[in-house]
């Protein structure tokens, strides 16, 4: 499977292709919507979610709304697509893309650089998501994305309460959140080579989400701090499930290979870049000290990030769930997974 996505914040729209996805398979655009709708709400998220209603239009790859094995094609529009017109940017924000990615294409203007380096993006990304997760579905797997944190805060009160100094004081606030999949059949990805790796896979699709600092597959960072016999899961059977555990700290995943339980991942998002009260910066043509530029933004946007973070987790697992069970068609791959079920449940 192959998946790119094109398009800049502000350009004519955002683009998607997935390439390698089965024929067969019934794809509800009302669900794709929803989930684009989905990325733009949560408290703190700025003034571009009102003027952007992302709906995604399929361009190729459906034929009376079933896949025909070619390439999957979708745009998002943009309503804002005054790329031409915006000013230049001159004073690189810490913490973003543009003093590095000026430096790295030899441009004189930054805004060359957060046109695509924004997390506007996400939404090509959510609407493969979308797909992964009508894929998904048809194996009764389901992706949910709680958030953890807030600014540190644990409680929905305390978040909000966060997000609102945060607000108050001209500031940005990031956090956690977690991303759970149940119904997950033991036996995705190998420990056969280190790219096979589901937990390689996992880590590095959450990782590619702009903001994401931090990613943990289950207890994560905790396992550092117990004894063995504290932290691995104990296995049990019973003839109506099978092998199971009573715990699942490895969030699903050993050796590199979903073991039945629930995958559990967990990633950390940085307080977004773009200041009110912006930090010290430079002007890029004058060398001279400058306060970094303020572009509208968000102030919280960690829930939203949970919804990509979804996303990125039904692209990989629809990848490596074709490459066990075959990719040309669905009903050959669902032979190919009841054939596999029966036999693990023996
Ligand atoms: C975003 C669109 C952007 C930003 C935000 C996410 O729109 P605009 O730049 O026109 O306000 O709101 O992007 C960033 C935080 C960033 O650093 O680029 C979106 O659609 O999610």
């Amino acid at each position: 499977m192959r998946i790119l996505t094109a398009g800049e914040s502000h350009g004519k729209g955002l683009i998607a292709i997935i390439d390698g996805l089965p024929a067969g398979l019934k794809v509800n655009l009302d669900f794709i919507n929803t989930e684009l709708k989905r990325r733009q709400m949560g408290f703190g998220r700025g003034k571009r979610m009102q003027i952007e209603h992302d709906t995604a239009q399929i361009l190729s790859g459906l034929k009376a709304g079933i896949t025909l094995g070619s390439p999957l094609t979708m745009l998002i529009e943009n309503k804002d697509c005054s790329i031409e017109t915006l000013h230049k940017v001159v004073a690189p924000r810490p913490g973003h893309a543009d003093l590095a990615g000026l430096l790295k294409y030899g441009f004189s203007d930054i805004r060359d650089v957060l046109e695509r380096a924004s997390a506007r993006s996400t939404a090509a990304t959510v609407s493969v998501g979308a797909v992964g997760k009508i894929f998904l579905r048809e194996f009764r797997m389901n992706i949910t994305s709680p958030v953890i944190s807030i600014g540190g805060e644990v409680t929905h009160e305390g978040k909000v309460a966060k997000i609102s100094e945060a607000i108050n004081r001209k500031d940005t606030v990031g956090g956690i959140f977690e991303v759970r999949v149940s119904g997950v059949p033991v036996g995705l990805g190998s420990y056969v080579q280190p790219d096979r790796r589901l937990d390689a896979r996992l880590s590095g699709a959450l990782m590619s989400i702009p903001g994401i600092k931090g990613v943990e597959i289950g207890l994560g960072f905790g396992y550092a701090q117990r004894f063995g016999s504290e932290v691995h899961d104990p296995i049990y059977y019973s003839k109506n499930k099978g092998t199971y555990r009573s715990t699942n700290n490895a969030g699903g995943i050993e050796g590199g290979i979903s073991n039945g339980e629930d995958i559990v991942v967990r990633a950390c998002m940085k307080p977004i870049s773009t200041l009110l009260n912006p930090l010290d910066s430079i002007n890029i043509a004058s060398r001279k000290p400058a306060k970094a530029a303020i572009e509208r933004s968000d102030i919280c946007a960690v829930e939203s990030a949970g919804v990509v973070g979804e996303a990125v987790v039904a692209q990989v697992l629809m990848e490596v769930f074709l490459e066990k069970f075959g990719a040309d068609s669905m009903s050959d791959i669902k032979a190919a997974y009841n054939h596999y079920i029966k036999r693990i449940k023996k």
